[in-house]
């Protein structure tokens, strides 16, 4: 897990710099080498990887616009995903997607720019795996400024009236861009959105890595063994604005100073070495892990961009293709009449 935290961490840091080349003086968003918006997660790996290190290939995660410590966690494949935010053909989506739509089927992980969006995919995931009757779950990751969509309500629905082996993990980083979470709901505890829904809500109210992975544990277990869906809130801290180049003019000093003191990185190598974990293990991952995100970064750098003429492939399905009418390759499980 520490692993993880400190190569998405590292991998922001350097994203941060060559995002913000050419973008300079006046911020211009589509120069540069990574062109467009760039929504960064400092301050919320402990939700990702206390969730994704329950996790296998086979289970499903969708997350939304601040994807990245998630895609880390889950496995996705680092190369193809900074090709992909680079805008090169050899991205996850042949460089079409960006940051925000990152998809790797390899491991079963897509995210969207559209919030409370991975929702109903994650509720369809989970219900594919039920019905073929194997025991892959599927997580669908959101923000707090999610929690009154109707996709996310609609899913929590769905997900419990069906049983379903799925898990809704909300990081409440306290802000919807510029929108302070106390100014949209007077419910300070999003997992209490659970009890509508007789499911089980819990939420754990400190950016703890170890607190997150011991209750995604029960979480995901719970979905595993058939025994139905989980909503789990997550308290993290935004340590940046809510995109690159946002002035954060909303936000008072005090509010920023406490995010930045909080952690979860630092309380994790604490926690290490309590253990009896030493400081040159601890550098030699973080070593690692630069090393890996340069890798990476200079790999995507090299790579070409799309052809132009290529920007209508894969708009849509082509149903001559056959995909639409191919027959299911694995028995369907039997379902009482009411489902
Ligand atoms: C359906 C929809 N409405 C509005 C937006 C614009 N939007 C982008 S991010 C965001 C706020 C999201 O806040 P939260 O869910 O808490 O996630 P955070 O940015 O804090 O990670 C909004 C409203 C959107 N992307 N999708
Ligand atoms: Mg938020």
């Amino acid at each position: 897990m520490y692993a993880d935290m400190v190569t998405a961490r590292r991998y922001e840091e350097r994203l941060q710099e060559e995002y913000l080349e050419g973008k300079q003086p006046a911020f211009d968003i589509s120069a540069g080498p990574i062109p467009g918006e760039l929504h960064l997660a400092a301050g919320q790996e402990a939700a990702a990887v206390g969730v994704c290190h329950h996790l296998r290939p086979s289970d499903t995660v969708t997350a939304p616009h601040r994807p990245h410590h998630v895609a880390i966690a889950k496995g996705v494949d680092l190369k193809r995903m900074t090709a992909e935010i680079f805008g090169r053909e050899t991205g996850l989506g042949k460089g079409k997607g960006g940051h925000m739509h990152l998809f790797d089927p390899d491991v079963n992980f897509a995210c969207s720019g559209i919030i409370a969006q991975g929702c109903p995919p994650a509720a369809g995931a989970a219900l594919a795996a039920k019905k073929r009757n194997e025991d892959a779950v599927a997580v669908a990751f959101l923000g707090e400024g999610a929690i009154d969509q109707g996709g996310f309500l609609e899913s929590l629905n769905f997900a419990s009236v069906h049983d379903l082996p799925v898990v809704f993990v909300v990081e409440d980083n306290d802000w919807a861009i510029s929108m302070p979470k106390e100014r949209v709901t007077d419910v300070e505890d999003g997992s209490k959105r659970a009890d509508g829904f007789d499911m089980p809500g819990v939420r754990v109210d400190v950016d703890d890595a170890v607190a997150v992975y011991e209750a995604a544990g029960e979480a995901v277990g719970r979905a595993r063994d058939r025994n139905g869906p989980t909503l789990l809130e997550v308290q993290v801290h935004r340590r940046m604005g809510h995109f690159m180049g946002d002035p954060q003019t909303y936000r008072s000093d005090a509010d920023e100073e406490a995010a930045l003191a909080r952690d979860s990185i630092e309380r994790l190598e604490r926690e290490l070495r309590d253990r009896g974990v030493d400081d040159a293990e601890l550098d030699e991952v973080r070593e690692h892990a630069e090393a890996r995100v340069e890798e990476a970064i200079s790999w995507a750098k090299e790579q070409p961009h799309p052809d132009p003429e290529a920007a209508h492939d894969d708009v849509f399905v082509n149903p001559a293709s056959g995909v639409t009418d191919s027959e299911p390759d694995f028995e369907l499980a039997e379902v009482s009449g009411d489902e």
